[in-house]
């Protein structure tokens, strides 16, 4: 195939033609419908079961090349793939959108319509889960071998009902209409072996030889999903595994009799994929989040092995042929468990183990709160995974053998290092094991990674210097661009060609046009497009008046303290006070949405509160052209790609030092929104990109806030003396949103002014008045408005997913993309 095919490539004639024809014989042979009576759930599967066709030859032949061609390939170790949907993204990388469209259209149906009805692929929490399919998504259209590795959970994140402003949980059953885009792989499975303990014999050489017996095993089975890059070529696969009982797990315990007890049993160890633990901060210590860890590592490593010993190579050729990186410390159990079978399997001697695995892995830290670090009890640990134990208590010895004498002379350091924390009940920090085992550690944005070096884990940054480094988060712009938004996407490719889709560098053409008056207004049409569409979808639940001439204002994230949906709440109020006095203040809508972890009563409580401001101000007619607030249910992948093309404002407001990255601020800036927030994860890096007069900065800065908490911050001093911030706590405190329960929100106001205020909401919160303020004015000329959103555009070129992936490839996992 030549370059220029390549770059181009399209379905071939066959699959172009007649794809009405071919959507009536899926309908008609794969689901056995009569199509004079078919519902559109039907005809989604139909159509899935078309688009799943076209993607199947590349897929195999991309298998075929990275197999024959003997490529060195990235496997991505991750908890979680938060896909969202595939439908509408596969045909829009298949380059197809147009040609299904119309083919649905003869039949009478849209497309938007018709996509509605697949269910998501939620199977993550946010951020992290979202990231990791972003990287799917560039490693395949920048013709990368990179495989994704992970859970095919049956319940992916709960869906969130409000009910009476109350967050209520509901199982997310994805597979109850089937998955199309899956194809389950009953041959292909793995034992995953569960507690049991540790035998030694000697072998002849008098070498110690380690047995781990008498074990409860799991099978692990794969279920690949076909994962296609921008213009079909590329086909990539994201294997996920899902649990089953062993075939001897039958005749053990159905052969003593008790039937139904041996189903139960059964039953029981299938449970393990079953759902993904919700909490995306607080680890509870529960053991079957251990377990899931380790089944979905062991399966990856063995079938990563498999695949390697087909040809027989040396063990140490390993690191030369694949890397694995590490999506945070939830797949660390991969070094102890790949040293585990290169020795005890593979006979391999304990350096040469090392020394492969070492240059195998990586590792990306997500978070520096010290709450979100994962560790586990030795004594848990121990119990399920014996083996594994010991060889982390061997890693241990060996690496603080190797200190420096000064460093071993000192306990405070040695302790601060040690894998193990002897202080809170021995516990394995699997940061330290992550660090140790891996040859690169990156963090996500450069004040993270900054931050990493000099406070978590500055003594190992001080060891090995070399081992630490930035790799910027980015997210895809095909699916957060071209397919979310293809007005402006078109409005783009018009005006500057179509390659920034592949090469989002190129998106900097684009600059000049912020200053085409032609170009400018068309935006804004585009922008009042994108808003009504979004009004029409929510129409059912959203307040009355709505409409395209509010500034749209969104923060949509995860509830979380520190990213402080509080702050935007009392901002909220104080408008809405403001507003009442009289004075005259351009129309806003302030749109905010998130999942709170079910056990964090805190950010469900937000999540009430800003209901219940949102039903005051909702329901007071004074105001009703001027503000309107509404809590989005169930944010989603879905509901961000049609929530953040209407987006006029990005609220990225998170207390200095704390939001390691953020990727929902990257989505918002590529359409188009201008940012309201901190100096903070990667809102720096957008900040340099975009001059500071198109982003709206404001508060503390790190070193600042790091200053400010070990003077003493006091919240009430600046309480004491905002009169209006007083105003609008004592509102909160005293019921006046809560008249039914006036003492409901007494947690969050004890929290800003007794418990000290730990993410500096009163610090901040002049400030964000006044940035908000700043807002206002800009948004009066509508024009400049317009040329500050289009620069925001035109240089964000660096916050693609294929800029991070295009540097993890070079820098740490040393591979290439294909070329033929
Ligand atoms: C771990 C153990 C037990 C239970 C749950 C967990 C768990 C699950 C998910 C811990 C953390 C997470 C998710 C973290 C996360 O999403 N972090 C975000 O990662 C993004 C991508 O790098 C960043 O942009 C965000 O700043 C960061 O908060």
């Amino acid at each position: 195939m030549n370059a220029e095919s390549f770059e181009s490539f399209e379905l071939t004639e066959e699959q172009s033609q007649d794809i009405e024809e071919r959507i009536i014989r899926s309908l008609v042979y794969l689901l056995g419908k009569d199509p004079v009576e078919t519902s559109k759930r039907d005809w989604y599967q139909a159509l899935a079961f078309v688009v799943r066709d076209a993607l199947v030859s590349q897929w195999m032949a991309s298998m075929r090349h990275y197999y024959l061609s003997d490529a060195k390939r990235v496997y991505y170790f991750s908890m979680e793939f938060l896909m969202g949907r595939t439908l509408g993204n596969a045909v829009s990388n298949l380059k197809a959108t147009e040609k299904f469209r119309s083919a649905l259209e003869n039949v009478g149906l849209s497309m938007d319509d018709i996509e509605r009805y697949e269910s998501e692929a939620g199977l993550g929490n946010g951020g992290l889960g979202r990231l990791a399919a972003c990287f799917l998504d560039s490693l395949a259209s920048m013709n990368m071998p990179g495989f994704g590795y992970g859970i095919r959970y049956e319940y992916g994140l709960f869906s969130q009902e409000i009910v009476d402003g109350w967050q209520v949980e509901h199982p997310d059953n994805w597979l109850r209409w089937g998955n199309p885009w899956e194809f389950p792989r009953p041959d292909l499975q793995y034992r995953i072996q569960f507690g049991g303990h540790v035998e030694v014999v000697h072998d002849p050489a008098g070498e110690a030889q380690y047995r781990w017996v008498d074990t409860d095993d799991v099978m692990a089975m794969a279920y690949d999903t076909p994962i296609p890059g921008y213009g079909g070529k590329t086909v990539n696969n994201l294997r996920l595994w899902s649990a089953r009982a062993t075939a001897d797990f039958d005749l053990r315990y159905f052969n003593e009799g008790n039937y139904i007890r041996a189903v139960e049993q059964k039953t029981r160890s299938e449970n393990l994929s079953k759902v993904l633990y919700p909490d995306d901060s607080t680890l509870l210590g529960r053991e079957l989040r251990l377990k899931q860890e380790f089944f979905f590592v062991s399966a990856s490593i063995q079938d990563i092995l498999s695949n390697f010993n087909k040809d027989e190579r040396d063990q140490d050729q390993l690191p030369n042929e694949i890397a694995i990186q590490l999506n945070d410390t939830h797949p660390a159990i991969g070094i102890p468990e790949l040293m585990r079978i290169l020795m005890d399997c593979h006979g391999v001697g304990w350096d040469k183990a090392w020394m492969i695995t070492r240059h195998c892995f990586s590792y990306t830290n997500h978070t520096l709160m010290p709450e979100a670090l994962e560790t586990w009890p030795v004594s848990l640990f121990g119990r399920l995974l014996p083996r594994h134990l010991q060889i982390i208590f061997e890693i241990n010895a060996r690496f603080l053998d190797s200190l420096p004498t000064e460093i071993k002379n000192d306990p405070h350091l040695v302790a601060s290092l040690s894998l193990i924390d002897e202080e809170n009940g021995r516990r394995i920090r699997m940061s330290h094991l992550a660090i140790v085992g891996s040859h690169k550690v990156n963090g996500v944005a450069e004040l993270h990674s900054k931050l990493m070096q000099t406070t978590i884990f500055r003594e190992f940054a001080r060891l090995y210097p070399q081992r630490f480094m930035n790799v910027t988060n980015g997210v895809t712009p095909r699916r957060w661009l071209h397919q979310a938004n293809p007005g402006l996407s078109k409005l783009i490719s018009d005006s500057i060609g179509d390659r920034w889709i592949r090469d989002f560098s190129e998106i900097s053409a684009l600059e000049p046009f912020a200053k085409d008056a032609a170009f400018r207004e068309a935006f804004i049409k585009g922008k009042r497009l994108s808003k009504q569409r979004w009004i029409q979808l929510q129409a059912a639940r959203l307040p009355v008046g709505l409409s395209d001439d509010f500034l749209f204002d969104v923060q949509i994230k995860r509830i979380h303290e520190y990213k402080r949906q509080l702050l935007n709440i009392l901002q909220v109020i104080s408008r809405y006070r403001r507003l009442l006095s009289g004075e005259s203040l351009p129309p806003r809508a302030v749109v905010i949405g998130g999942k709170a972890a079910p056990a964090y009563i805190k950010a469900k409580l937000i999540i009430k509160l800003i209901g219940d401001v949102a039903r005051t101000i909702n329901n007071d007619p004074r105001i009703r052209e001027s503000l309107r607030v509404f809590f989005l249910p169930d944010y989603s992948v879905s509901n961000a790609m049609s929530l953040i093309t209407a987006a006029d404002l990005s609220e990225q407001i998170s207390t200095a030092g704390t939001e390691a990255s953020g990727t929902g601020n990257m989505k918002m800036t590529i359409n188009g929104a201008l940012t309201i927030g901190t100096y903070d994860g990667a809102n720096i890096e957008i900040l340099d990109a975009v001059g500071s007069e198109n982003f709206f900065l404001f508060g503390l800065t790190e070193p600042e806030i790091r200053a400010f908490r070990s003077q003493g911050y006091d919240p009430r001093e600046l309480y004491h003396k905002d009169d209006e911030l007083r105003t609008i706590l004592e509102m909160i405190g005293s019921g006046y949103f809560s008249k039914e329960a006036p003492d409901l929100y007494q947690p969050l106001i004890q929290g800003l002014l007794d418990q000290g205020d730990p993410f500096m909401l009163i610090a901040d919160y002049p400030r964000y008045v006044a940035a908000q303020n700043q807002v206002d004015s800009a948004w009066q000329n509508q024009d400049s408005w317009a040329e500050k959103a289009i620069l925001n555009i035109a240089r964000s070129g660096h916050f693609s997913s294929d800029r991070a992936i295009a540097t993890y490839a070079r820098e740490i996992w040393g591979i290439e993309s294909r070329t033929d």
